[in-house]
């Protein structure tokens, strides 16, 4: 059997030596009484990369939307979310089920609200209406492809959102990726939202864990929403020095990612039965529509993989590919190739 060319996520991407040698020789303590010196020291550097006053480590990037959630809203508050947004679509309904808030998901521009769309929902306040609490954001935002919002659409929308004083959360699950591929800092991607929830998991490589940021009296009540939910952590100061590695020395790497996604799908776009919106390749993430008629997404997703190439079928006619450390350029090229045969196999046995 050849090696595998996983393409399903950046997620699956292995801890580094370097990380894995920190994790070994980490200082630790019980975190839940403050007291692990490893986390400390990564939630003063995540908050500082971000340019926020405080940040909290936290299990997962699920974990890290749903607390923001808890923290900005009450039980009953609307939030305003894109519709094909993460914290909506993918979190089992977390913000529902246990945050209490009513959704008003809006199909936004390659997965951003926009300021005039926003606007356009906003209603003044009346007996009838739930109380317009929250607004989320995505940025990369994985569903519409990877696509980066710039920093002055983002300013926008927060504007009108602060004009009404609602607060603005933004899933910055890969807000690295955004700030390389858009080159500039990562704190001006995050300078106009209140909170915002970044991934050491996943393009970055740590084996666990994401980061809540905000102002210090945010970061003092999520501290008390994590600990509700069960995500009170004792020695993690093992899992936060692997964080530590993942912020200092895996986020420039992650234009190499950009480039290859960028390959791939020109690559894949060319196979005829496929198709690529190219204009929506931004960062690590490639959606691909399969466009011939007897051939499903998930009919494509097994024929490569018998030929070690993995991919996530997003829908009946689309899949998705991405990025990350582990895929090399010629792992690239290597995929390009199976998915042609795959596409030239499907074709053939119609004939
Ligand atoms: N996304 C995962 C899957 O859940 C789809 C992936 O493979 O891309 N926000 C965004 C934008 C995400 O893409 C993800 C994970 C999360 C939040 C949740 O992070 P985790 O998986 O750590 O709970």
């Amino acid at each position: 059997m050849e090696r595998t060319i996983d393409l399903r996520s950046d997620t699956v991407t292995r801890p580094t030596e370097e990380m894995s040698e920190a994790m070994a020789r980490a200082p630790v303590g019980d975190d839940v009484y403050g007291e692990d010196p490893t986390v400390n020291a990564l939630e003063a550097l995540a908050a500082q990369r971000v340019g926020k006053e405080a940040s909290l480590f936290v299990a997962s990037g699920t974990m890290g939307n749903l607390v923001a959630l808890l923290t900005h809203c009450q039980r009953g508050d609307e939030v305003v979310v894109e519709a094909e947004s993460h914290t909506y679509s993918l979190e089992s309904g977390g913000m529902s089920a246990l945050a209490g808030a009513i959704p008003h998901p809006i199909h936004g521009v390659r997965g951003h609200i926009t300021a005039v769309q926003l606007e356009s929902v906003l209603r003044p306040p009346n007996v009838h209406f739930a109380a317009t609490r929250l607004v989320c954001l995505e940025n990369t935002h994985n569903r519409a492809g990877g696509t980066v919002t710039p920093v002055p659409a983002l300013r926008e929308t927060c504007a009108a959102a602060r004009g009404r004083g609602i607060a603005v959360h933004l899933d910055g699950a890969r807000i690295f990726n955004a700030a390389v591929a858009l080159g500039v800092d990562a704190r001006e991607v995050a300078a106009s939202v209140d909170s915002v929830m970044f991934c050491l998991s996943k393009g970055l490589s740590a084996p666990v864990g994401s980061m809540l940021c905000g102002s210090r009296a945010f970061i003092e009540r999520a501290r008390f929403y994590r600990k509700m939910v069960g995500g009170g952590m004792r020695q993690a100061g093992e899992l936060a020095a692997a964080g530590i590695v993942a912020l200092e020395k895996m986020v420039d790497r992650l234009a190499e990612d950009h480039r290859h996604a960028r390959m791939l799908a020109e690559g894949i776009g060319a196979i005829p039965g496929l198709f690529v919106d190219m204009e929506a390749v931004h960062s690590n993430i490639v959606m691909v529509e399969v466009r011939a008629a007897d051939l499903d997404a998930a009919g494509l997703v097994q024929r490569v993989e018998r030929h070690g190439v993995r991919a996530n079928r997003v829908s009946a006619r689309k899949l998705r590919l991405v990025t990350h450390r582990h895929v090399a350029g010629g792992d690239v090229e290597e995929a390009v190739a199976v998915f042609r045969s795959a596409m030239a196999t499907a074709d053939a046995s119609r004939h």
